[in-house]
């Protein structure tokens, strides 16, 4: 199930590189530098979000051809929120995907610029998607928006930039994972969701699975923020702010993983064998090296 669910990953993330680079394509000669820096930022990602997205599709039979567009903007704003996280006044990191993060190249003004027109082309592609209903493209208008705002990257980020690094509750720690990390992982959910007209118990499953492998997709990403290999991670290591790593310890870090994956997993009892496929993908995201 490993291969074919890696297999699979590999072939969302071509249909989505493929989109992508085709919603940035410029005739504009005047703002070509800013599509330059967005584009250096949108390749290289694994796709993971978009890969979810596909996945909770494939559960309601939803084409692939309704679920690129939406994937695809996920995936966007997930680089519009790695540009503005390596920023100097943020994480200062200089090293992403294995190459100089955006301002490094591109300056941090620019980056800005880049990281705002990646989000609002985000939300602007799902709005004008003429495959989907309008009740639907504006359902997952509302997701894509919530992801980033006072409920989702930009609060977490704020908790996470203003957090006192001593005598951290475990309460902030989830609020931070949640907001900054699971949300995007709970709007690809539901978009997919929202697309195969998923009932409210349908909803719950994925909104659940959503929130507890996002929490561990982070610890994760801690993981190997303090013991994995900077040549195949590919960004700044030992560089988060708020590491759990290191304020649980690695054993007990990798008892919590274990735990959200379990919880995770525990909520899409509901689909049965249908949901076979995301359990692997729930593997894969735990087990990763980068
Ligand atoms: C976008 C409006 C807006 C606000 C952004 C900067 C910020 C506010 C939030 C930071 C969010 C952030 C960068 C969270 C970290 C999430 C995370 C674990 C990223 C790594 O994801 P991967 O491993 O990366 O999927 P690739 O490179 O494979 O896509």
């Amino acid at each position: 199930m490993q291969d074919k669910i890696k297999t699979y990953l590999q072939e969302v993330r071509q249909r989505v590189d493929l989109a992508i680079e085709q919603v940035l394509e410029n005739d504009n000669p005047l703002i070509e530098g800013l599509y330059k820096s967005a584009a250096y930022s949108t390749g290289g990602g694994k796709r993971v979000r978009a890969v979810f997205t596909f996945l909770v599709g494939n559960i309601f039979n939803v084409p692939g051809e309704q679920l690129l567009t939406p994937a695809s903007a996920i995936e966007l704003i997930h680089a519009a929120s790695l540009i503005m996280d390596d920023l100097p006044y943020m994480d200062d990191s200089q090293l992403r995907r294995g190459k100089p993060s955006n301002h490094v190249v591109f300056g941090q003004d620019v980056a800005l610029c880049a990281s705002i027109a990646l989000i609002s082309e985000a939300i602007r592609m799902v709005l004008e998607e003429k495959d989907i209903s309008d009740d639907k493209r504006i359902k997952m208008a509302a997701i894509l928006t919530q992801s980033f705002g006072f409920d989702g990257l930009a609060a977490g980020q704020y908790v996470d930039l203003k957090l006192k690094r001593k005598n951290v509750e475990f309460g902030i720690i989830e609020y931070i994972n949640h907001k900054k990390t699971a949300a995007l992982f709970s709007a690809s959910g539901q978009i997919g969701a929202i697309l195969g007209q998923a009932n409210a118990r349908q909803i719950q499953a994925i909104s659940d699975f959503s929130s507890n492998i996002g929490f561990a997709f982070q610890i994760m990403d801690d993981i190997l923020d303090v013991a994995g290999d900077v040549k195949v991670v590919g960004k700044d290591l030992e560089h988060d702010k708020m590491n759990f790593v290191k304020l649980v310890g690695m054993e007990k870090a990798r008892e919590y993983l274990f735990d959200y994956q379990k919880r995770a997993l525990e909520a899409l009892s509901v689909f049965g064998a249908q949901a076979d496929e995301i359990k692997a993908f729930a593997e894969y995201l735990i087990h990763r090296v980068r």
